[in-house]
């Protein structure tokens, strides 16, 4: 049987991060893109050397030309520019709006068939964009955010309740930003609602609060802390599980930005909601009861996103 290929469309930090983990995970065969001449190139052949010592008989050719990605099985896109510190994720609209045309256009003429994987920011915005760009179908053009927002939910919860993080299952709904939902009723340890063991007396809901907060803002927490862009490897991680499930048809329940058409009472956008992976890209939406609360803080987060698609339409007249 043939290798899989992975496409990674940007090759700056996340780019390289994912080349690395789907290189040492041996997912396929790797082609790192980017418009910067020398570095998709210099950074292939570096992690090629890393072949011999971790073991890996991935290739991975760094490139400049679309053409190179033709035939990929799974495309992930992190072109574009990263925030600094002071800066929201919506900031980068304009620029990554033009990054994620290219891309689209790119992905439509050499690469059809795959399944796409968005990471660039503001997310909920440029999936929409670049699935409308690519004209690709619906089910496989998803953004990568729920997997990532729930694993720095998990991370903290587990740090809350001195566990370990495999016994973690936490849920985040909703866009990729301040407004994003985190979802306490959803959230367990061992299957035990947070909730519950705040009955139990091992924490408070004021603690709880906190955990939902610095979760929310748990990207600009490391963009101060970094200084000159944003977290990379957990955003790689992310993707990279997303990627998996795609290639294993493993009917993996996450929480992804995927187009919603008529679920939640949504359509026409692209938000965080748990959805099905597996072979057939975003197969199935899951529409999950929502307390009053959770439901008007998801509503606040859908109409964020929408304020980004109106402004998405006013820069490029060709978005429908
Ligand atoms: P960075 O290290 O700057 O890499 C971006 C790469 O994109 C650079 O190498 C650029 O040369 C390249 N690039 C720019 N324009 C184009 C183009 N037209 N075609 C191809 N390549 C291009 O950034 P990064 O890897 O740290 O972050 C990438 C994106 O992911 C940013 O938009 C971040 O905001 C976003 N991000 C999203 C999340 C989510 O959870 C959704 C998390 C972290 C970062």
């Amino acid at each position: 049987m043939a290798r899989k290929k992975i496409a990674l469309i940007g090759a700056g930090m996340i780019g390289g991060t994912l080349a690395h983990l789907a290189a040492k995970k041996e997912m396929g065969d790797i082609v790192l893109f980017d418009i910067a001449e020398g570095i998709p190139q210099g950074k292939a052949l570096d992690l090629a050397q890393c072949g011999p010592i971790e073991g890996f008989d991935a290739q991975i050719k760094g490139t400049n030309d679309y053409a190179d990605i033709a035939g990929a099985d799974v495309i992930i896109v992190t072109a574009g520019v990263p925030r600094k510190p002071g800066m929201s994720r919506d900031d980068l609209l304009g620029i990554n709006l033009s990054v994620m045309k290219a891309v689209g256009e790119g992905i439509k003429n050499h690469a059809p068939d795959a399944f796409v994987i968005c990471i660039t920011n503001p997310l909920d915005a440029m999936v929409w964009a670049l699935r409308e760009f690519s004209g690709l179908p619906h089910n496989k053009v998803v953004g990568m955010a729920g997997v990532l927002d729930s694993a720095r939910f998990a991370t903290f919860l587990a740090w809350e309740f001195g566990v370990s993080v495999k016994d973690v299952n936490a849920f985040v709904l909703g866009g990729h930003g301040d407004t994003m939902v985190p979802v306490l009723e959803y959230s367990t340890i061992s299957g035990i609602p947070v909730t519950d063991l705040v009955k139990m007396g091992k924490s408070s809901t004021e603690r709880l609060n906190e955990i939902v907060a610095r979760t929310r803002s748990g990207g600009g927490e490391i963009v101060a802390l970094l200084k000159t862009g944003s977290a990379y490897y957990a955003p790689a991680t992310s993707a990279i599980a997303m990627a998996e499930a795609y290639l294993g048809d493993q009917k993996r329940i996450l929480p992804c930005a995927v187009y919603v058409d008529g679920q939640y009472g949504l359509d026409g956008l692209y938000v965080g909601v748990p959805v099905v992976i597996g072979a057939g890209g975003a197969e199935e939406v899951v529409e999950i009861a929502l307390d009053a609360e959770a439901k008007a803080n998801f509503q606040v987060s859908v109409d964020a996103v929408k304020e980004l698609l109106v402004a998405c339409r006013a820069i490029d007249g060709s978005l429908a």
